[in-house]
């Protein structure tokens, strides 16, 4: 095989994907690897072993990014990045992130089988806590690295149980001493499932990742007081539970009205107490509202605002809104997308272009270096849910696409 017809090694990938699914593993047949936990750890040093093998030089920032680094033949060129995360959401798939990362190691051991050389290094990324379910927001360690969010304010961040960001960091022993941005990056490149259903839909092999859509997550405590559920008169009631109730129905119903693009979300919840006979006095919700056009979305954030105020003043409740992430509509690089573009066109596989409905850590490096995104099908276009599948013919399509977008952008010198 020479560099025009290069191909990855589809059961070497699939077995690297299958050997990192049996780390912290689902209770449905998925996985629960969530951020800066033992599981993550582990799934750390099983990648780190991976790519020692593949004689990458490992180097890891202070937020626990993890940069496999590969030789070019000019050390002074800038790198050309690949990755993406291998932590999951609780009821997480075994692809979701994990194809990014160990498709870029499958890029390099392909390199290394076929003793290709590049002028620019290669290098390999893992960024922590993308899923941002344990600690919020999603995307923290790229968007440190890009400058959007502050290193001491994602150290602060706290789990359901009260342990902090940077103290989980340190336990698991994953705190680098590199400073989180200090790294060039000639261009970026991050393969993931489309965690949709357009692509299987249209029996198409490749997604060409154009844009991505702008989030915001709307942190909402709302607080009335917690009263006996039987002696209380109904009139008497300030219920912070039936306000939750009316955010949730507020969220859905200002998100209808900009079909079919936006969405909106309420996957987290807290409800104070929580006992059977009490009225809950407190309850903690995250609204996640997302659209590709910035107006709509901070046009829906106004009037969930609005919103929320009219429910508390009805209901005799306090609330409280933190905003805990956001970013942009992003617009990836023309000429990095063009690479992948003509990457699926020169190996024959169908492509079309696409929006990514998910954020991506890709949408706060496409800030401070040229990016762009390949997607590959999944199965019912089925994500976050431990059913996440693919067919292993899928992820080698995806990976063949990152193998030659990468070996332009890194200028093959033999
Ligand atoms: O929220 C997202 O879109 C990503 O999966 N964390
Ligand atoms: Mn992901
Ligand atoms: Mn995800």
């Amino acid at each position: 095989m020479t560099r025009t017809n290069a191909r990855i090694d589809q059961d070497r990938l699939w077995e690297s994907l299958t050997d990192m699914a049996k780390v912290g593993p689902g209770i449905a047949g998925g996985n629960n690897r969530q951020t800066l936990t033992d599981e993550d750890a582990e799934g750390r040093r099983l990648f780190k072993s991976w790519c020692d093998a593949a004689g990458l030089e490992m180097g890891i920032d202070d937020m626990g990014s993890m940069f496999a680094h590969r030789e070019g033949t000019d050390p002074d060129a800038l790198p050309v990045y690949i990755g993406s995360h291998l932590d999951t959401q609780p009821t997480g798939g075994k692809f979701d992130g994990v194809l990014g990362v160990l498709g870029g190691l499958e890029v390099v051991r392909t390199l290394n089988d076929l003793g290709i050389q590049t002028k620019h290094p290669i290098v390999v990324t893992n960024w922590t806590n993308e899923e941002g379910c344990r600690f919020a927001p999603a995307m923290v360690a790229s968007g440190v690295f890009a400058g959007t969010i502050d290193k001491d304010w994602a150290y602060a961040r706290e789990d359901a149980k009260g342990k902090r960001f940077g103290d989980e960091l340190e336990r698991i022993g994953w705190k680098g001493a590199e400073k989180a941005g200090a790294r060039q990056m000639k261009a970026y490149f991050e393969l993931h499932i489309e965690q949709g259903p357009i692509l299987e839909d249209e029996g198409i092999d490749i997604g060409v990742v154009t844009h991505g859509q702008g989030l915001k997550w709307l942190q909402v405590t709302l607080t009335g007081q917690e009263a006996h559920s039987g002696g209380t008169p109904m009139y008497k009631r300030r219920n912070a539970a039936l306000g939750m109730a009316r955010v949730i129905e507020l969220v859905h119903e200002v998100t209808m009205d900009y079909q079919p693009d936006a969405v909106g979300n309420v996957g987290h919840v807290e409800v104070h107490p929580n006992s059977r006979s009490t009225v809950p006095g407190r309850t903690v919700l995250t609204i996640d509202i997302r659209s590709p056009e910035k107006e709509v979305l901070d046009v829906m954030d106004q009037r969930i605002r609005e919103g929320i105020a009219l429910i508390s003043e009805a209901l005799d409740i306090e609330h409280e809104i933190e905003q805990v992430g956001a970013f942009d509509p992003v617009a990836f690089d023309r000429d990095c997308v063009q690479m992948v573009r003509s990457a699926a066109e020169g190996l024959g596989y169908s492509h079309r272009d696409i929006v990514s409905g998910a954020g991506h850590d890709a949408c706060w490096i496409n800030r401070v270096a040229p990016t762009a995104m390949i997607f590959c099908p999944c199965a019912d276009g089925l994500s976050h849910h431990e059913d996440e599948d693919i067919e292993p013919e899928w992820a080698a399509a995806g990976c063949d696409v990152l193998l030659h977008a990468v070996l332009e952008a890194a200028v093959v010198v033999a």
